[in-house]
């Protein structure tokens, strides 16, 4: 009989136990990062709750904080595409690569027709420059143009060629262009061109 009485007492001491718990942490919780943390989860979780506000708060300043920084420095936004710099200075392919890697960019590789064509709307300001550097070369294996992401034009959604192109002309032409009109052309890697940076979003 008492020997049942002290299990009791110690079950419904446990119980209480882990309410008396349940009530320190989630105060402390509370205290340390608002209500929100508590019913959102973590915040730095990408994954979490869609709809939890403070996940997208902090998620959007970190992409505001990139974004701010490319608009800063010259770069335009193309709704649902991504942005986009003309660099009205000339350069060899190799260097503008580069320069689109110091900027956190990479040269333009064309996806889609509606790239294109945004793309297009850019240089439009410049009528008397006929090509701009872009992403894509035949370094590796003539004729076979791969973007400097490693994919088949054809794979990364675009390859209108422009009138009489490629023609690899004087047996030279490895680095790729991107004609005013939109379309590519094969050029030497060795001219000097403006060129066009992009950072997709
Ligand atoms: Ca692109
Ligand atoms: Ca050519």
């Amino acid at each position: 009989m008492w020997s049942w009485y002290y299990k009791k007492k110690r079950m419904a001491t446990g119980v209480n136990m882990k309410a008396f718990k349940w009530i320190i942490l989630t105060t402390v919780s509370i205290l340390a990062c608002g209500v929100r943390c508590v019913t959102c989860g973590n915040a730095s979780d990408h994954h979490a709750d869609k709809n939890c506000d403070l996940s997208f708060e902090k998620t959007d300043v970190s992409v505001k904080t990139w974004e701010l920084n490319l608009l800063a420095s010259g770069y335009q936004l193309r709704t649902n595409l991504g942005y986009y710099k003309l660099y009205t200075t000339s350069l060899k392919w190799g260097q503008a690569w580069k320069k689109c890697e110091a900027d956190g960019t990479h040269l333009l590789i064309i996806n889609s027709e509606t790239e294109a064509q945004a793309v297009r709307e850019i240089v439009s300001s410049y009528p008397s420059q006929y090509a701009y550097i872009i992403g894509f070369h035949d370094y590796f294996l003539e004729g076979y143009y791969v973007s400097i992401h490693g994919m088949r034009l054809e794979d990364e959604g675009y390859s209108k060629w422009g009138s009489g192109q490629p023609d690899n002309w004087k047996g030279s032409e490895h680095c790729g262009a991107m004609r005013k009109d939109g379309s590519l052309a094969d050029v030497h890697c060795t001219y000097s061109m403006w060129f066009i940076c992009e950072h997709e979003i």
